[in-house]
């Protein structure tokens, strides 16, 4: 018996699941009946299939006053493991945007790329035209695991190779095995009758009971926020291979304001593995959480709240007896670095690599700045391969030493600032979508953080801290999608154009932020933190970074500092 048998009352989204002959429901048939919009019921299954249901929110309030329904758009998201693209790949995610989307492409915050604003009627022909180059959208989305993340150096090392052949042998253990999507999207003969019972292995019928999410670290570098996952793995390398790895269990983001019983928590050391059990141990954690997960209450049902209510103890007990061995201990981890590899380095095979800024993820031509056309050169003639990263950037890889100067002036002659031309401030920030097309953001983040940056630049310089590395995140709302939480300084969206702020992370992602000040307008955020800023760099130890100050300190200590603004 099961989890979901044993609780008495499910909720809505596991009773869809489970009647929709694995994820089929009716969402071929929506499709061809000419409706802007699907269901309720095919828009959660839909999710599975790596498409939202959105609407343009900046339309809204028009057409409602029009007496008109709403501007149904469809936002698609890629399973991009580790967010390695070939050439080819990233060329048809730029003519599929152009074709089918609104002419961007935004690089999500776990390394994969989303298409906005594609119609209902042109849904399949993106998707299809996706799959063409060996893209799915499968387990883009849904109570399923999502995209794989991992650290993106493309290093031409055998640590970096075992990495990725270990993240691909996790993805094809745990993605999704349903026929629905080739069925569906890519017009495969319907399985007749009921589909069989084994379709899903892993996942049987009612698939996990919320999102999922697997990052892979190696041990010191911790780029991709490694304990913001449901399950963090860190590589520990030795002799120039990986050895094994550690297990953290039970991180997330999100939370609802309005909810004490929803938090931000960092994964937990689970145990160590040597490499050869890694899939066996994520598959026990994961089954796990899939027979234990909490099904009626979708606010908690993440795995971190499994852990805290059970204890992490009970857990590691339950997933040894599945894994069948016993778990040896995690080791302490120790961090170095956070940085997103921007710039040139050597890959270590006689090429180079590059890692670009994308602010705040976003693929696109504007004005002067024409970052989607110099991609698409520079793609077109260098054929780099294509690296997303999970600070929302774009590394391209396998260049020849010689190439650099060429590609720097395509970039340029673009409007397309290198990563040193960038200060600090920005190489550090991230912003999630939020308005117009996150149907969940309360305010602005990816059109806000903007406005804000060059004020706290202006800031940091002026106090002489422009050479530190301070984390400065936006969202539209309290979820999480930038992983505020654990960033020096956060702002979170909770009313239109307010935002709460949050201090005292920790740039190697070690640390989760407090709450500061609450719902302060966009035009004073920066202003709110500038006293903090300064108190940093006039009372810092030798050393000190800004959240490691900020937690000793406290932040009652600045808010006292801080009386004579907003409160
Ligand atoms: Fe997220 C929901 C965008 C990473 C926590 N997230 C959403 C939705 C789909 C809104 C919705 O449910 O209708 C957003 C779509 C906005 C849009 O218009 O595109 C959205 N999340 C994003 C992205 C695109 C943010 C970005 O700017 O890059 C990221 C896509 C990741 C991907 O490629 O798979 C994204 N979301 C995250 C992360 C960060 C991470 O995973 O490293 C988190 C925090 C970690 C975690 O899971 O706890 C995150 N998103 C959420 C939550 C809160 C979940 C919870 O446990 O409460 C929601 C709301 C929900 O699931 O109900 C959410
Ligand atoms: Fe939307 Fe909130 Fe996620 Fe931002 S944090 S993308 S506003 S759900």
């Amino acid at each position: 018996m099961d989890q979901a048998d044993r609780q008495e009352k499910v909720s809505e989204v596991e009773v869809i699941k489970r009647n929709s002959r694995h994820l089929r429901g009716s969402i071929a048939e929506e499709l061809a009946n000419g409706e802007p919009s699907f269901t309720e019921e095919s828009r959660q299954l839909l999710k599975f299939h790596g498409v939202y249901q959105q609407d343009d929110r900046d339309l809204r309030a028009k057409l409602r006053k029009e007496g008109k329904d709403k501007h149904y758009i469809m936002m698609v998201r890629a399973r991009i493991p580790g967010g390695v693209l070939t050439p080819d790949q990233y060329l048809q995610f730029d003519r599929v945007t152009d074709w089918y989307g609104g002419g961007t492409l935004r690089v999500t915050t776990r390394q994969t790329i989303q298409l906005h604003y594609v119609l209902k009627r042109n849904l399949k022909q993106a998707i299809r035209a996706l799959n063409d180059v060996m893209v799915t959208t499968l387990n883009g989305c849904g109570d399923q695991v999502r995209n794989v993340i991992a650290c993106a150096a493309p290093v031409a090392d055998d640590v970096h190779r075992e990495l990725r052949e270990d993240v691909l042998a996790l993805v094809d253990k745990v993605g999704a095995k349903t026929r629905a999507y080739h069925e569906i999207w890519l017009d495969g003969e319907p399985v007749a009758g009921t589909p069989d019972e084994d379709e899903e292995p892993l996942y049987k019928d009612v698939y996990l009971p919320r999102k999922f999410k697997f990052g892979f670290a190696i041990e010191g570098d911790n780029c991709i926020d490694v304990y913001s996952n449901d399950v963090g793995i860190v590589a520990h390398p030795e002799g120039g291979h990986v050895k094994g790895y550690t297990i953290l269990v039970g991180g997330g983001m999100g939370r609802t304001a309005s909810m004490k019983q929803t938090y931000p928590r960092l994964a937990s050391p689970l145990g160590y593995v040597p490499r050869a059990d890694l899939v066996d141990a994520c598959v026990a954690v994961l089954t796990a959480y899939r027979d234990y997960g909490n099904r009626a209450n979708r606010r908690r049902a993440r795995l971190k709240y499994l852990i805290d209510e059970r204890g992490l103890d009970w857990f590691r007990g339950e997933v040894q007896s599945r894994f069948g061995r016993l778990l040896a201990d995690a080791p302490d981890l120790v961090w170095q670095d956070a940085h997103d590899h921007y710039g040139w380095h050597p890959q270590g095979d006689g090429r180079w690599y590059l890692g670009l800024f994308v602010e705040n993820g976003r693929i696109k031509d504007e004005g002067e700045f024409r970052l989607k056309t110099a991609l698409r050169a520079v793609v077109e003639r260098w054929r780099p391969t294509v690296h997303l990263t999970t600070q929302q950037n774009v590394i391209l890889a396998g260049f020849a030493e010689a190439d650099r100067p060429e590609v720097e002036a395509v970039l340029r002659s673009h409007g397309v600032r290198l990563a040193h031309e960038w200060s600090r401030v920005m190489l550090n920030s991230m912003a999630c979508v939020g308005l117009p097309t996150c149907g969940l953001s309360v305010a602005d983040s990816e059109r806000a953080l903007p406005q804000v940056l060059p004020q706290l630049e202006r800031i940091i310089t002026g106090l002489g801290l422009a050479d530190e590395d301070i984390t400065i995140r936006m969202t539209g709302c309290p979820n999480g999608c930038a992983r505020p939480y654990i960033s020096d300084i956060a702002f979170v969206g909770r009313s239109p154009n307010k935002y709460d702020v949050f201090l005292g992370g920790d740039f190697l992602g070690r640390h989760l932020n407090k709450l500061y000040k609450e719902l302060v307008p966009l035009d004073q955020l920066a202003a709110e933190v500038e006293p903090v800023l300064a108190a940093f760099a006039r009372e810092r130890e030798p050393g000190e970074r800004f959240g490691d100050f900020v937690r000793r300190k406290g932040v009652d200590y600045f808010r006292e500092l801080n009386v004579g603004l907003s409160s």
